[in-house]
């Protein structure tokens, strides 16, 4: 791991950094067997590529490989700061500007294969549509006792990540509460590990979005969506944005093809929509655009005793 070609952008604030060479060989097979490969195996890479000092918290890493079916354009593997995504669709937006950025790809629909499933890319000039996996909600209004915050109720939703969604929070939905938010979606959280309130097969609930009205008079609503490794997502997520439609179209709150504007934290928006699906799961479209903000080669030194990042968070409580 002498020299890693990078390249870097971001989809609403949030960053995507894709490796162009240099990534770790995973072998063949599909994009699930070369997930758990890189998670067992290439850990320090992980490390390395997200954390500190080349990067940081709220970064997320794309390695890319060969696709298993002719149909598909590439595989991705989405990590950050403490682990693997299941997919990351702020991510996947940054990978398809970097491709066509590169000339890898030009514009239309792209299949992206990922360890949850493949998701549909739509390349329109600076807009960028992702038919995500299928979405659904789990679990409704679930109590959940917090240590610090009382009793929280919301609801435990798939959108290519686990979510707990709530309302609940009593701070404004304002970057001035970073802190604020920060402490009460994390106390949420670890006290749904502690109480040992998990989705299907015993999965953790890893990403935690607390809603609020929005600020700007162009969006339903306003975000902040705290990821595993204790960064919040700059841009309005957009697994987080699937899971909350999966949960509005459950309550018959939303309509298939009707458009929900999510604004995040720092004021950026994805536009969403959904199809429904004949198991009750909804299919969401997600919109955005990605900026490339740099190409570089990352260089590890032999004796930087730093060289594999630092790793200020393990994940899980
Ligand atoms: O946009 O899906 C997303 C995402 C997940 C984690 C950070 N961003």
């Amino acid at each position: 791991m002498d020299c890693v070609h990078v390249v870097d952008s971001h989809t609403g604030g949030e960053p995507t950094r894709v490796v162009i060479q240099g990534g770790p060989q995973l072998g063949t097979g599909t994009i699930s067997d070369k997930a758990r490969r890189f998670a067992a195996k290439h850990d320090n890479f992980r490390s390395a590529i997200i954390n500190e000092p080349r990067g940081a918290d709220a970064w997320v890493g794309a390695l890319l490989a060969e696709p298993s079916s002719s149909s598909a354009t590439s595989q991705v593997i989405f990590f950050n700061n403490v682990g693997l995504l299941g997919m990351c669709v702020h991510g996947t937006i940054g990978v398809a500007a970097t491709l066509a950025h590169l000339e890898r790809v030009t514009g239309g629909r792209h299949i992206l294969e990922t360890p949850v499933g493949d998701v549909k890319v739509e390349i329109d000039g600076d807009r960028i549509s992702v038919e995500n996996v299928p979405s659904y909600l789990l679990g409704e209004a679930v109590e959940v006792e917090t240590s610090k915050h009382g009793t929280v109720c919301g609801d435990i939703a798939w959108g290519g990540n686990w979510f707990f969604l709530t309302d609940g929070a009593n701070v404004e939905i304002t970057a001035a509460n970073v802190d604020a938010l920060t402490n009460f979606a994390w106390d949420i959280r670890c006290s749904l590990e502690k109480s040992g309130i998990t989705a299907t097969d015993g999965a953790v609930i890893d990403h935690v979005e607390l809603f609020g009205p929005p600020t700007r008079s162009d969006a339903d609503s306003k975000n902040f969506v705290l990821c595993p490794g204790k960064a919040y997502d700059r841009s309005p997520c957009g697994t987080g944005t699937s899971a909350k439609m999966a949960c509005l179209a459950a309550r018959n709150m939303l309509a298939p093809g009707q458009s929900w504007r999510q604004e995040s934290i720092i004021g950026s928006v994805f536009e969403g929509s959904y199809s429904g699906n004949s198991n009750g799961s909804i299919t969401p479209t997600i919109t955005g655009s990605a900026y490339v903000t740099a190409e570089s080669k990352l260089l590890f030194d032999q004796n930087d005793p730093f060289r594999t990042g630092i790793r200020f968070h393990q994940g899980g409580i």
